[in-house]
């Protein structure tokens, strides 16, 4: 297809449709698949179907993986899971690449070249694991004989659902505050705005089978998100039913190529598209009578321009709708956002009112495009707030939240933490939250979250304080981080990095010890749930294969062997406490790492296998009669999820969902008070515009970039890869030979897109090298002509630029020469503060020059 030139400036693109001859021919492919699906693999292989699960990204699909003679050999969907039934994402395949990649950390090793830096070479030589724990025990021993043990952090990654042993309560019982995770800078701003409106800090769960009408708002379901399989599966059946699909993303993803519209927003022109999406909503008297309440008179005064007198209006489940009115939407016409965001204001009237029509079966599904901004906070509560006007909320067709298995808390450490452990553990946290500067406001708290990227710096620094000692596992912040430099220094100036993981990465590079990891879903036990299709499943698997490596489970078998040898060194607390966690069914107390594992998942999963507890803690959904039974099958189901339950009784300030936000006005102000100083001036602090009571509604703020825009004229945008498991896809041979699954990418290394007429302007051909330069860095990429992009605009997908990681991630692994090149090279550290999230959209512009 063609996208000249006219369409971008005229604003919105329809695109493609999946024609009816398309559709008929996959479901047939289905069908096959499904018939296929309980024969033998081949005629000659005997083997087993084993339930185990996928965290390859945050959908964590239940799985079953054909173990023969001990080997797993194939990987396919549960179909018992009700979320995603039989169906995959193509990325689940790669666990076999990684698991049996020769390129693996085999053993422990350590580092002998005491200096640390991206050209020095480490020279890991192999040790034993006895030797490994106790030159780690040595060092916590050493910050605790200091009355320091502070300086000691754990960093996660990804994780499965008893990570609380190792990440919240190992810190602990050494007696120290530091449980660094990854989350913000994975997804903390796009539960911003939900948990400002409606009092929920989590991913929103969507009615897709029944809804009518959906807004794909900075996601890219096809592609990235959570539930790809289920969603993979599905859209061309919602195609079929006539549901109207509508995308804003300013790359044309590979959503909007299924989508009926495409809206290519200006980069971070988001919170202008929402709020005159509002204003249209408003004025046309289309929001939901039902859950959002009417003018006494039933006579509509929405009209532009015009305040409102609030006692006009009676609110049901919502509050300040006119309040917010007054303060923002009156003037935020459809015709002045075309002028910001570039969509026309035609498209965004019509999408307003068919989305509105079709509400309450109607729902934006928002993705972290929209938000995980610079100033994205307001954009996340802009976006989220729609589906309040249009009553989906909590509504069949809408945007859910899901209901969590309950589970069971790990045992408390709190008496085996010492007077020092007590102490110390109270501490302010490295990563700085709860600063001016740093809000993090989850849960309305002051630092009640994770500031991930702010650590390099508070590192570097030494503020709050030095820290010495790190204990990482499933992350590879050097690599994952924007404005990656920053990461090597600090961890070059750390004392002491233990990190454990399956493979070598470049975080690795600066690790005095690598303890090499299990594989997830093959060599260790793990467990996880997800939402979606308005069920929950929790899957959970035994060890399916013998560990291929001499390797150990972080979650559990760690620190056990921790635990041991603190306890030889005369501090015994963490294997007292490790021992306290007896099976639930003999009472027998672990006495070795791999009964922890056990123990650790049948405490966690009581109420699921136990009648007792099941009934106890209340979970609704299929019922097993003994861990036996549970762990064989694999797979646990909720009950289908009730809707409206929410309505009026949301856990916000005032019950209601919030169009003007008390709970972020309390919030806001306590973290005010904390500094002695007003919100305006808290506001500025993060880099935001809005001044007084602007501050507590969905507002538009313009986009505050990095970089001037005549130094970099392009807006870049950072995407996901189809096939990327997160940061760990890249030393897999069929990531690099379907890379081209991106659209407009290509096999084996990276390109940046531009569209044809910058390039024709540039003197810049299809296929040229090109610098890709940005105020923090630059890389060296390949360009790549592309009519799917708004002139003014450059894409390049995330997931190449690999150096470490092994001989197919990069170009050669010896020389540490990458594949490719990483984004976070040239993104800079920057936030959306009030969450603490990192920005990765709508924030940087670079400048392309021929290399
Ligand atoms: N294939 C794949 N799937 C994954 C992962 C993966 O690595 N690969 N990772 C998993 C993880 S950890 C997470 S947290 C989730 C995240 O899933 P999402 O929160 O949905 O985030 P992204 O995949 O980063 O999608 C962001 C989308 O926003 C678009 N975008 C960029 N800039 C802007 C902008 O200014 N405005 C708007 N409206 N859109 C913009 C991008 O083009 C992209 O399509 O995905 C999970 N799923
Ligand atoms: N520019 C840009 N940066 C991004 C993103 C983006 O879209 N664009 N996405 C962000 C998001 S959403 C996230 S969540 C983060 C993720 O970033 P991180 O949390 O840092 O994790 P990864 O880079 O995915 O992987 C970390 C390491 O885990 C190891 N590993 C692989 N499998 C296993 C296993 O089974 N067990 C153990 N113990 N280790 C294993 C591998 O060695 C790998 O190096 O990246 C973020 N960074
Ligand atoms: S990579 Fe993500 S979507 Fe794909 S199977 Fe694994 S968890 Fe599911
Ligand atoms: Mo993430």
């Amino acid at each position: 297809m063609e996208i000249s030139r006219r369409a971008f400036i005229g604003g919105s693109v329809v695109a493609a449709i999946l024609g009816a001859i398309g559709l008929k021919m996959r479901e047939r492919r289905l069908d096959t698949i499904e018939e296929g699906r309980d024969k033998k693999v081949g005629p000659l292989v005997e083997g087993t179907w084993k339930p185990t699960g996928c965290l390859g990204c945050t959908s964590w699909c239940a799985k079953e993986a054909f173990i023969v003679d001990g080997r797993a050999i194939k990987i396919r969907a549960n179909k018992v899971s009700k979320i995603h039934g039989g169906h995959d994402c193509p990325r689940a395949h790669l666990a076999i690449q990684q698991v049996y990649d020769p390129d693996r950390i085999k053993q422990p090793m350590k580092r002998t070249n005491p200096k640390k830096g991206l050209n020095e070479d480490p020279g890991f030589v192999p040790i034993s694991w006895d030797e490994a724990m106790d030159i780690l025990a040595d060092k916590i021993m050493e910050l605790r004989k200091n009355d320091e043990t502070y300086k000691f952090a754990v960093f996660r990654g990804r994780y499965t659902n008893i990570n609380g042993l190792l990440y919240s309560n190992l810190p602990k019982i050494i007696g120290s505050p530091n449980n660094i995770s990854h989350s913000s800078i994975c997804a903390e701003a796009e539960k911003f705005g939900p948990y400002y409106t409606q009092g929920y800090w989590n991913y929103r769960d969507y009615d897709v089978e029944n809804t009518k009408y959906i807004i794909c708002w900075g996601v890219d379901p096809l592609c990235s998100n959570r539930q790809v399989s289920h969603y993979l599966n599905v859209f061309g059946q919602l195609l079929e039913r006539g549901v109207k699909i509508v995308t804003i993303d300013p790359k044309y993803s590979n959503t909007a190529a299924k989508s009926h519209v495409w809206m290519p927003v200006k980069p971070g022109q988001d919170g202008a598209l929402a709020t005159a999406m509002a204003h249209v909503i408003l004025t046309e008297g289309l929001w939901s009578k039902e859950f959002v309440g009417d003018f006494k008179d039933g006579q509509n005064r929405f009209v532009t321009g015009k305040t409102v007198d609030e006692e006009l209006f009676e609110e049901n489940h919502t509050f300040g709708l006119v309040k917010w009115w007054n303060l923002e939407l009156k003037d935020r016409t459809p015709e002045w956002a075309e002028e910001v965001c570039g969509v026309d204001s035609e498209t965004i009237k019509n999408v307003a009112i068919e989305f509105a029509k079709a509400g309450p079966y109607a729902m934006v599904f928002m993705g972290g495009g929209s938000n995980m901004q610079i100033r994205g906070g307001y954009n996340s509560m802009a976006v989220h707030a729609l589906n309040g006007l249009v009553g989906s909320v909590d509504h069949e067709g809408g945007t859910l939240t899901g209901r969590s298995p309950r589970l069971q808390s790990l045992p408390k450490p709190d008496d085996f933490m010492d007077e020092m452990a007590q102490r110390n553990s109270k501490k302010q946290k490295i990563d700085q939250r709860g600063y001016k500067e740093f809000p993090a406001l989850k849960d309305g708290k002051s630092g009640g979250g994770v500031v991930t990227n702010r650590v390099a710096d508070a590192i570097l620094a030494e503020d709050p304080y030095k820290l010495k000692v790190i204990l990482a596992y499933f992350c590879n912040f050097n690599y994952s981080c924007p404005e990656t430099k920053r990461w090597h220094e600090a961890m070059a100036k750390v004392d002491f990095l233990a990190h454990c993981v399956t493979h070598y990465s470049e975080m690795s590079h600066f690790a005095d010890l690598l303890l090499p990891s299990t594989h997830h879903s093959f060599e260790q036990m793990s467990s996880a749930a997800q939402k979606a299709n308005s069920y929950t499943h929790l899957w959970i698997n035994e060890r399916l294969i013998d560990p291929v490596y001499d390797v150990k489970n972080p979650e559990t078998e760690i620190p056990w062997l921790l635990g041991e040898k603190l306890a030889q060194k005369g501090f015994t607390n963490l294997l007292d406490y490790l021992k306290t966690y007896k099976d639930p069914e003999t009472g027998k107390e672990p006495t070795n790492p791999l009964e922890l594992e056990l123990y650790t998942l049948k405490i966690r999963t009581q109420p699921i296998w136990d009648p007792a507890k099941y009934e106890e803690t209340g979970n609704h959904g299929d019922k097993f009669n003994s861990w036996q039974e549970f762990i064989q099958k694999g797979i646990w189901n909720s009950a289908p999820y009730q809707f409206k339950k929410l309505w009026s009784n949301m856990p916000t300030e005032t019950g209601k969902f919030e169009f003007y936000s008390a709970t972020l006005k309390k919030a806001l102000e306590s973290h005010a008070e904390k500094h002695k100083t007003t919100v305006d001036d808290i506001l500025k602090t993060c880099k935001y515009e809005a001044k007084g009571e602007l501050a507590f509604v969905p507002h538009y703020e313009e986009p505050y970039m990095v970089g001037s825009k005549n130094d970099y004229p392009f807006d870049f945008i950072d995407a996901k890869s189809r096939l990327a498991r997160e940061g760990r896809s890249a030393n897999c041979s069929w990531f690099q030979e379907f890379k081209d699954s991106d659209p407009g990418d290509i096999k084996w290394g990276d390109c940046i897109k531009m569209n044809p007429d910058d390039a024709e302007r540039l003197g810049l051909k299809d296929g040229d090298k090109v610098k890709v330069i940005s105020p923090v860095g630059e890389v060296v990429t390949t360009l790549k002509l592309w009519e799917a992009l708004r002139p003014g605009t450059v894409q390049k997908t995330f997931g190449q630029g690999h150096w470490a990681m092994g001989h197919i991630a990069a170009e050669d692994f010896a020389k540490r020469i990458p594949r490719g090149s990483n984004n976070n090279d040239i993104m800079a550290a920057e936030y959306e503060r009030l969450s603490g999230s990192t920005a990765f959209y709508g924030s940087f512009r670079v400048r392309i020059e021929k290399a």
